[in-house]
């Protein structure tokens, strides 16, 4: 059974006037898409065809002569958990048990943001800015590349922004700080973000 691309959670317009359709079009038709079809290349006739993705992606986790496999099938899951990452009329403060644990483990939602927004923009190149919660205390993490907090004990994904150039150029082109700005006052979906959380206590 090979790897299949997930359809986007919305239509490619959803996102508009923040994210176009035409990002959406090259991002999930053409970057996303090529990950799946290349790691579906890499693994045909191989121990890990018909495995899962995040088995995959765990067990060529710091196998050096898996590097191909693993940003291939790491790159498939960040984008996917990227996608669900945002919503239209996303944006603005979280409610509920989210908003107190931002405010007791950040000091304020703006000291959020800002932590936010400092990880994305000096993720040097490309990769990703996260919100995660690391045995139990929330957490922003930056990583490079195709790396992935999901291969790192204790540590669970919440949120994420892809800052790769391909994310935002056609619409912001070299602006990643209005990008990451627009990601969180517009389009980060909070209640993805609360669902993950409970699903971790
Ligand atoms: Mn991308």
């Amino acid at each position: 059974m090979s790897i299949i691309l997930p359809n986007l959670p919305y239509a490619k317009d959803a996102l508009a006037p923040h994210i176009s359709a035409n990002t959406l079009d090259f991002h999930h038709g053409k970057h996303h898409a090529a990950y799946v079809n290349n790691l579906n290349g890499l693994i045909d006739g191989t121990d890990l065809a018909g495995r899962s993705l995040e088995d995959i992606i765990k067990t060529a986790a710091g196998d050096a002569s898996k590097a191909g496999v693993f940003n291939n099938a790491a790159q498939i899951w960040n984008h996917t958990f990227y996608w669900h990452s945002m919503k239209a009329n996303g944006g603005g403060k979280p409610t509920g048990d989210l908003s107190a644990k931002i405010d007791s483990d950040f000091g304020s939602f703006d000291d959020f943001v800002t932590q936010f927004k400092q990880a994305g923009a000096t993720q040097f190149g490309s990769g990703w800015a996260w919100l995660v919660v690391e045995n139990g205390t929330l957490k922003i993490v930056k990583t490079a590349n195709a790396e992935t907090p999901l291969t790192q004990a204790g540590v669970i994904p919440l949120m994420t922004c892809d800052v790769w150039e391909h994310a935002y150029y056609l619409d912001f082109q070299n602006r990643r700080p209005d990008y990451l700005t627009t990601f969180l006052d517009h389009l980060v979906n909070w209640d993805f973000a609360a669902e993950n959380l409970a699903k971790a206590a």
